[in-house]
């Protein structure tokens, strides 16, 4: 733990070219060096550092990390260091020389170190930074504990010279039978031919990259759609000459007609629920197999056939257990609250995280909404920024519907979604908070939604305090009984929307959150979940089961 950075700045607070990254120890008796990682303190990676040691709990700053290891590079070998996510900043080095740096929490990178490695021993030091900072993406204000470090799984790959650098395998826009793609290889032998193979479907299809090892293809196939009811996957070759990867994608249409959604030509109602990447049971920053298995399966357990990753992009394995599982996916970048829309900084990092988002998770079927904004408050600066953010998704994905966590505006009880960025999203989210924030629950009873734009609505967020185990009468705010009454009157409310295709009430488990300081019934949590972080459900999960369970048993609606 570093707090004033004195890893990387001396006491003028300038730049110290032999800071930590050095890795040093004292070559003799009388040399001076205050730092020594062979004795520090350990942290598991992946995991936030939070959680690992009481002390960090709190902590926002620098925090230094050291790996050595030995290795035998080959030649003709490409070596890439690869991160799936550090919170936020993170400076790497490779044996004393920075490689590379990043910001930005929850998008993976990698930087090649082919160069900089050495048979023998090495060592590899990053510096993760997670001070919240104004110009940051998110900013300084949210409601969700700003977890630092390394949380997601670090590996050094060890790449063929010319290697498969990334692919994009999906049905065309609004086609059920004709995949479009394109394959791109790095490396000094770009143009190379390519087989794609889709050995279950008869797929054999061979094509050639070009001098900037990129090549687009279009074949036809006989696929059977993805779709949480049958959540098929196939098992995908692109065999180039000099790498091959393989894959498992699931084939699926998602479009908007009118106020419907369709998921490959059908009308979907998304029965879902948000989710922080928190870890159920043991706390702190999720990102194993076993977390993603908790989380999803409460999700199939509710009913649900879609989920809300909120409120930046959560690890990998979930979103690829949610194609597995057949669960419809939300997923988006952390432009919360108060960003300085003005300043170009927060644009370029939204921009960043947003395309860093689209490339990793491209291929995945479960994903059917990329969401650019959360409850951001209207202005034109505003407005311009998610215009941007807009435009770059629709230009890296024209397969996907976009959307946002708008908020309405109340006419008295009528609440009018007229946002004007709804204009441009396929769905409109909504988050409301009527019968918590917003009066108490008998308000439900009163409110209508309208809107000017002819659009599929998700109820992207809703939903109360509650304790588990606390129980009182109904009107008594945190209780249990209190939470179940709201989320019937919710639902009753919701179920009068004409345009309504989705809820995702907030939130399946109660999450940390330094905004929530409550003694004895929230002592740091916000405790909106319908599951505690301990596991156990509240009252309310079994409402909003029932509420599904009739969905499921209406003739219009798709599995
Ligand atoms: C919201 C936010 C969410 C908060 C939630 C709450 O509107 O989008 O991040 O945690 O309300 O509990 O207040």
């Amino acid at each position: 733990m570093d707090p004033y950075g004195n890893g990387h700045v001396d006491y003028r607070a300038q730049p110290r070219p032999d800071g930590f990254f050095a890795d040093a120890r004292p070559k003799s008796p009388s040399d001076l060096v205050e730092y020594d990682f062979d004795t520090s303190p350990v942290l598991k990676v992946p995991g936030d550092w939070n959680t690992q040691r009481p002390e960090l709990l709190y902590y926002e700053g620098p925090l230094w990390y050291r790996r050595r290891f030995e290795m035998a590079p080959e030649p003709g070998r490409r070596y890439v260091l690869h991160f799936e996510a550090a919170n936020y900043a993170a400076k790497v080095a490779v044996n004393g020389v920075v490689v590379g740096t990043h910001e930005g929490g929850f998008t993976p990178f990698s930087f090649d170190v082919t160069s900089r490695l050495r048979s023998g021993a090495n060592t590899v030091v990053v510096l993760v930074d997670n001070t919240r900072r104004r110009e940051a993406v998110p900013t300084v204000m949210t409601d969700w504990w700003n977890y630092g470090g390394l949380t997601r799984p670090v590996r050094l790959l060890d790449l063929p010279e010319t290697f498969v650098r990334d692919y994009h395998v999906q049905l065309a826009r609004g086609s059920k039978r004709t995949v479009a793609g394109w394959v791109r290889l790095d490396g000094p032998r770009p143009a190379q031919e390519v087989v794609i193979r889709i050995p279950e479907a008869r797929v054999e299809q061979r094509v050639r990259t070009g001098a900037d090892g990129r090549v687009e293809f279009r074949f036809d196939a006989a696929l059977q759609p993805w779709s949480p009811d049958a959540p098929k996957l196939y098992d995908i070759e692109i065999a180039a000459e000099t790498d091959r990867v393989a894959d498992r994608i699931g084939f699926r249409t998602i479009e908007v007609r009118g106020t419907d959604i369709l998921l490959n030509g059908t009308p979907v109602f998304l029965r879902g629920v948000c989710a922080h990447e928190e870890a159920p049971l043991r706390g702190g920053r999720a990102w194993s197999l076993e977390d993603a298995r908790t989380q999803l399966g409460w999700v199939k357990e509710l009913g649900g056939n879609f989920v809300r990753l909120a409120h930046y992009p959560h690890n990998e394995t979930i979103v690829r257990e949610a194609d597995r599982l057949g669960v419809l996916v939300w997923a988006e970048i952390p432009v919360y609250w108060t960003i300085d829309w003005s300043d170009p900084r927060p644009l370029a990092s939204a921009r960043q995280q947003l395309a860093e988002m689209i490339g990793r998770d491209r291929n995945r079927s479960s994903v059917v909404l990329w969401s650019v904004a959360n409850e951001t408050p209207i202005s034109e600066p505003r407005n311009a920024f998610l215009r941007t953010l807009i435009g770059d998704a629709r230009a890296l994905d024209p397969t996907r519907l976009l959307t946002a966590a708008l908020q309405a505006r109340g006419e008295g009880d009528t609440h009018v979604i007229d946002d004007p960025i709804g204009e441009q999203l396929d769905v409109m989210g909504n988050n409301e908070y009527v019968g918590w924030y917003d009066g108490t629950p008998e308000k439900c009873d009163r409110v209508s939604f309208r809107s000017p734009w002819n659009k599929p609505l998700i109820m992207s967020e809703f939903g109360a305090d509650a304790l588990a185990g606390y129980r009182g009468p109904a009107e008594q705010r945190f209780t249990e009984d209190h939470q179940e009454l709201l989320y019937r009157k919710q639902i009753a409310m919701l179920k009068r929307i004409p345009f309504l295709r989705g809820t995702a009430p907030w939130i399946l488990m109660d999450f940390r959150s330094p905004r929530r300081p409550l003694p004895v019934i929230q002592e740091g949590w916000n405790r909106k979940g319908l599951i505690s972080e301990r596991g156990v459900r509240k009252r309310a999960f079994d409402v909003l089961r029932e509420f599904y369970g009739e969905l499921l048993a209406a003739p219009a609606t798709q599995r």
